[in-house]
């Protein structure tokens, strides 16, 4: 499935309305000041990137919460229009790598890459499930909801029509989890849907982890792969500049071996990285390693293979 010649379509989503801390809105800005995109030209990409996505704003009084949802007319709008670009450059065989923002934005990027690719599989990486439902959330934050959107389940709500619920239960597939919510667990037990905690992580290693993960979405490695990397999955000593990190998480070797082995199949078709945010984290060195490891794990997904292979 990878695009000949190599192109990559960086989509930079300046977003934090599926959350309400500040500064994760600056994560793309960030990403690509660290060198992102003449990075991926060194892999031997073809890089497009004109400038980060400019999205129409709604006044906060004009958008009032649904039942317990913040920002819903803004998070709607918004993943609309990701999942136009990044569907777009998918048909024109290109490879989008989204960088959040939010992880509300995977509403949009993986109906976008739903609409090339109407048969392709998700990989999630990520501490958190993010398939709460507007019912079952706490927060009210739609960063913790999008696959429920994805998947088709619970209450249907006008302001999100757009969402076509056509990714089935048994074409994802979760690596890292360590915070899932008691509705969420529920949800996930319900659609049988496959998920690999830091438990199973620990149980069996990352190696044969990937493949257990591989052979359950795409078992004969012939279906096209979406990956959508929360920086939350890995460790906050990896990545500690994010909005809910969660202790004992993901090594750097096991966030980018992950990234390597999806590399490897040649099915991946389009790569989320999320939920940086510059604006957390002790000191500035916690900010540059956390940008740094975005950039890295983008790398690996895109073909930068350790030494020797
Ligand atoms: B992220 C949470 F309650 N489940 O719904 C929620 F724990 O994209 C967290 O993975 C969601 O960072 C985290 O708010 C969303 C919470
Ligand atoms: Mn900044
Ligand atoms: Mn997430
Ligand atoms: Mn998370």
């Amino acid at each position: 499935f990878l695009p000949n010649p190599k192109t990559v379509a960086i989509v930079g989503c300046p977003f934090r309305g599926g959350q309400s801390k500040e500064g994760v809105d600056h994560g793309p800005i960030h990403l690509v000041q660290a060198g992102l995109p003449e990075q991926l030209a060194g892999l031997g990409w073809n890089v497009h990137f004109d400038s980060h996505h400019q999205f129409e704003e709604i006044d906060e009084k004009d958008d009032p919460p649904i039942g317990k949802m913040k920002n819903p007319r803004l998070v709607s709008r918004v993943c609309e229009a990701v999942a136009s670009t990044v569907g777009d450059h998918a048909k024109q065989g290109r490879l989008p790598l989204t960088l959040g923002g939010d992880h509300s934005l995977a509403m949009g990027t993986i109906s976008g890459t739903l609409r090339r690719y109407p048969d392709a599989c998700v990989i999630w990486v990520d501490a958190h499930a993010d398939i709460n439902t507007s019912e079952t959330t706490d927060s009210g934050n739609i960063h913790g909801m999008p696959v429920s959107f994805l998947l088709g389940l619970g209450p249907k709500i006008a302001q999100f029509d757009w969402v076509r619920p056509i990714l089935q239960a048994h074409r994802l597939v979760y690596i890292g989890l360590r915070d899932v919510d008691v509705g969420e667990k529920r949800i996930l037990k319900e659609n049988g849907i496959k998920a690999f905690s830091m438990h199973e992580v620990d149980k069996w290693g990352i190696g044969r982890i990937v493949e257990m993960a591989l052979d359950h979405v795409n078992p004969k490695r012939d279906l096209p792969i979406h990956l959508s990397f929360d920086v939350d999955a890995l460790d906050p000593t990896v990545a500690p500049s994010t909005g809910t990190p969660v202790r004992g998480g993901l090594t750097f070797r096991e966030g980018h071996y992950i990234c390597e082995a999806v590399y490897e199949t040649g099915c991946l078709v389009a790569l989320d990285i999320m939920e940086v945010n510059p604006s957390l984290g002790t000191n500035e060195e916690a900010v540059k390693q956390t940008v740094a490891v975005g950039c890295s794990l983008a790398r690996s997904a895109l073909g930068n293979l350790p030494p020797c292979l």
